[in-house]
């Protein structure tokens, strides 16, 4: 057995000491929050590295959601996908937004965009999609059905820093993006976030919101909220810019080993990319299914016994959780691909640092399990 434990991800960190000029500068200026350099440079570099116009730096995803939301006043009822971390139906809770659970596509996991239009009533006001594991949505259909029923659109493209999709980058559709820079994020600032916004005139509105609401000393336009990114967060992103590509790079090694050494195990299905141009190798989800000698919990079981910490996302679906599934929306016969999907899933650990021989050991097991 392996000695040290194998996580599902582990966060890339810059050699330290190259983090240490960006904080003598903090130490010296003293600037630590609200708007400082780091922060204005990190917006530069991202929106130049990302390839989109506007972009708002948080202090985490989740409060970016929120934030989105309230930017494009969203109320009523918000279309959204069961399968996919918590905080992105939470957001809508915050906002006083009921959710509305439509299905996923059974091969790229995201919200299924014929299932949309059934799910459409007098109150909906906007989509919530997630770009699961950083496979784009369907942008196209959905951009259709939202101009058709004149709903906006806000994806949750916490998965999705960097992915292109056939025009560019993903996060250039829809009215809104929210990314999320979290310590198990392809991209991480520790904690951190952002909204990708189409124009100067909305990204100075989200700055407002995510500043109390002020525009100047003494004048408050929203009940904002404090949603601001520090400068040790920001320093670090900067930092870890420079790195990305080399860790990037090493991601996908790692995913395309897997295909590879995986896809003549019997019942072992690895979830294909959505036909994104760059793909960011956040997640790599594996299906087990029925062919497989062991069930989904025995073969996470196997793993766990073996040092290995695979994770079940997005395993309970959103939907079942208990502020959640007494909506009609949330009923199982409503979800039947997320329900399947969610029972058969495991995200196999994929991080720059993982090593070949930790890789190999994982997929001998996979392969032969007894
Ligand atoms: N929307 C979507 C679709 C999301 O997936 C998320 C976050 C959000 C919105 C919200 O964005 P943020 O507000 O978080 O910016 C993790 C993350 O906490 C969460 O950010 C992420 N999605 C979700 C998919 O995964 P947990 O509860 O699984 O995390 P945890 O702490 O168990 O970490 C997993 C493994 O990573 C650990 O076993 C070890 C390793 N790890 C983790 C942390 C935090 C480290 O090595 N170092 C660390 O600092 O939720």
């Amino acid at each position: 057995m392996n000695d040290k434990p194998i996580y599902v991800t582990q966060p890339y960190l810059p050699p330290l000491e190259e983090f240490i000029p960006y904080l003598e500068k903090i130490w010296d200026s003293k600037l630590l929050t609200n708007k400082g350099p780091f922060h204005q440079e990190l917006e530069e570099a991202l929106c130049d590295y990302l390839d989109v116009e506007h972009l708002a730096l948080f202090a985490n995803g989740t409060i970016a959601l929120v934030t989105a939301l309230q930017a494009l006043r969203i109320a009523g009822e918000v279309i959204t996908t069961p399968f996919s971390f918590v905080a992105t139906a939470h957001s809508l809770l915050w906002n006083g937004i009921k959710p509305v659970f439509v299905d996923i596509d059974p091969n790229t996991l995201n919200l299924d965009p014929t299932k949309i239009e059934a799910a459409i009533t007098p109150h909906t006001t906007a989509i919530l999609p997630v770009h699961c594991y950083g496979n784009p949505c369907d942008v196209d259909a959905i951009q259709t059905i939202a101009d058709n029923y004149n709903v906006k659109v806000i994806y949750d493209a916490a998965h999705a820093f960097g992915v292109q999709c056939h025009c560019g980058s993903v996060l250039k559709h829809g009215d809104l993006s929210v990314l999320s820079f979290h310590a198990t994020k392809v991209f991480n600032t520790f904690e951190g976030g952002a909204i990708v916004c189409p124009d100067a005139r909305t990204k100075q509105h989200i700055d407002n919101l995510k500043n109390f609401g002020f525009v100047n000393e003494t004048t408050v336009v929203a009940s904002g909220i404090n949603g601001k990114m520090s400068e040790f967060n920001a320093a670090l992103g900067l930092l870890q810019l420079k790195h990305l590509d080399r860790a990037l790079a090493r991601r996908c090694e790692i995913d395309h080993t897997y295909r590879e050494l995986l896809k003549d195990v019997p019942g072992i299905r690895c979830v294909d990319q959505a036909g994104q141009h760059a793909a960011n190798y956040a997640y790599f989800p594996i299906l087990v299914e029925a062919d497989y000698p062991l069930s989904r919990d025995a073969l996470y079981q196997k793993l766990r016994e073996n040092n290995i910490y695979g994770r079940r996302y997005f395993y309970p679906l959103i939907s079942e959780f208990p502020m959640y599934r007494g909506l009609s929306s949330a009923q199982r016969s409503n979800l039947p691909v997320a329900s399947e999907i969610a029972e058969k899933v495991i995200c196999l650990p994929i991080y720059p640092a993982l090593s070949n021989n930790d890789l190999n050991y994982i997929i001998a097991i996979i392969s032969d399990p007894q």
